[in-house]
C-alpha cells in the first residue's frame, strides 16, 4: 500500500464545523470542493506540487449534510493530476447529487470522455497558477476545449489576477462557458474600483460566456477570519469584491466551500462560518437563490433546472 507524507506545514480540514446560522435555500449547491484520495485507494499523482491529507467522498458528503447543501460540484484537484478516478468515484457514489470538473490531456479518447460524461463530469479545468501545475501548451488546451464543447461542457480557469492581461486573448478564444475560480484571485489590499479588479469586471462585461465563483474569502483575505468588535464580519476585506460580482453579474456567479482547502498557510476555516459569510456578499434572498440554486443548477443540471 502506498504511504504518503503530507507536505510540511500542511493544514488539515476542520473536523467539527459549526452548524451555520444562515439557512441555505432548499436545493443549494456547493459548487467548488475537492476530494483527496484517500491516498491508499487513489494514489496522488507523481507530478503533484503538494501532498495533502486525505479527504474522502464520505467526509465530503457528511459536510454537505452538516452545512445544509443538497449537491456538490467536485473539482479535480491538481494533486491527482489528470487521473480523475477519486473524483469520478465520488460522483458515482453520490446518488446523482454530485457532478464534476475533470483535468484531461490531449491524449484522452472520445470513449474516455464519454465515460466521464456518464459519471457526471460537465467541465474541464485549465490551471495557470504556477505553484500548482507545469505549463501546458495553449494549442493543446484549445484542442481539448473544442472537443469538450461538443459534449456541452464548460471550461473552468484558475489564474492569478496579475496574469489576466497576458491570458486575456487565450481566454477570449475559448468556445464554451468559462468559469473563473475565486474571482481571478484579486489582491484585496488594492481598491475594489482600482485597475486590477476593474480589468476582471471588464473581462466579464465583454464576455457574456464568462462566469465567476465568488469563493475563497479565506484564501484571499488579509484581514482574516476574526470579526473585530463593531466591525461587520470575518474576511471583511473580501466582501466588496465578492459583492460587486454578485450584484453586477447575478446570473453568472457560483459559490462553494473549497473544502478541504488545499495549501492554506495561516488558518483553516470552519466551513460553517464560511456559509455564514454568504449573506454578506449576496444580500437579498433573490441574489442568494440565484447564487446557490438557480445558477449552479442551470450549469450542472440543466435537465432539472427551473
Ligand atoms: C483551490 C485552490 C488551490 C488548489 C487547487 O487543484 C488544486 O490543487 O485548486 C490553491 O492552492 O490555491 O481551488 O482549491
Amino acid at each position: 500500500m502506498m504511504e504518503f507524507q503530507k507536505t510540511p506545514g500542511w493544514l488539515d480540514w476542520y473536523a467539527d464545523p459549526a452548524k451555520p446560522t444562515f439557512k441555505l435555500p432548499a436545493g443549494s449547491v456547493d459548487a467548488h470542493c475537492h476530494v483527496f484520495g484517500p491516498g491508499a485507494e487513489f494514489p496522488f499523482a507523481p507530478e503533484r506540487k503538494y501532498t495533502p491529507c486525505d479527504a474522502s467522498k464520505q467526509q465530503l458528503f457528511a459536510l454537505r449534510d452538516q452545512l445544509g447543501f443538497s449537491r456538490n460540484i467536485v473539482v479535480q484537484a491538481t494533486c491527482h493530476g489528470a487521473d480523475n478516478s477519486a473524483m469520478v468515484d465520488a460522483l458515482r457514489h453520490s446518488g446523482g447529487r454530485a457532478r464534476g470538473v475533470a483535468t484531461v490531456k490531449r491524449s484522452i479518447s472520445d470513449a474516455q470522455l464519454q465515460e466521464l460524461h456518464q459519471a457526471g463530469v460537465r467541465g474541464v479545468r485549465f490551471n495557470f497558477v504556477k505553484r500548482l501545475v507545469d505549463f501546458t501548451p495553449k494549442d493543446e488546451l484549445l484542442e481539448i476545449a473544442g472537443r469538450i464543447a461538443k459534449l456541452g461542457w464548460h471550461v473552468v480557469i484558475y489564474f492569478e489576477a496579475v496574469d489576466l492581461p497576458e491570458l486575456w486573448d487565450f481566454f477570449s478564444a475559448l468556445p464554451t462557458i468559462v468559469v473563473v475560480d475565486h474571482m481571478g484571485r484579486p489582491d484585496v489590499a488594492l481598491p475594489v474600483d482600482g485597475p486590477q479588479f476593474e480589468l476582471f469586471v471588464k473581462f466579464m462585461q465583454q464576455h457574456p460566456n464568462v462566469w465567476s465563483k465568488v469563493t475563497c474569502p479565506e484564501r484571499l483575505s488579509l484581514t482574516g477570519p476574526k470579526a473585530l468588535a463593531g466591525e461587520q464580519a470575518a474576511y471583511r476585506d473580501v466582501i466588496p469584491f465578492a459583492r460587486r460580482i454578485v450584484e453586477t453579474f447575478p446570473d453568472r456567479c457560483l459559490w462553494g466551500t473549497d473544502w478541504p482547502h488545499p495549501n492554506l498557510k495561516d488558518h483553516m476555516p470552519d466551513d460553517g462560518l464560511l456559509v455564514d459569510f454568504i449573506p454578506q456578499i449576496a444580500t437579498t434572498t433573490a441574489l442568494q437563490h440565484k447564487l446557490l440554486v438557480d445558477n449552479p443548477m442551470r450549469l450542472y443540471w440543466p435537465e432539472q433546472a427551473a
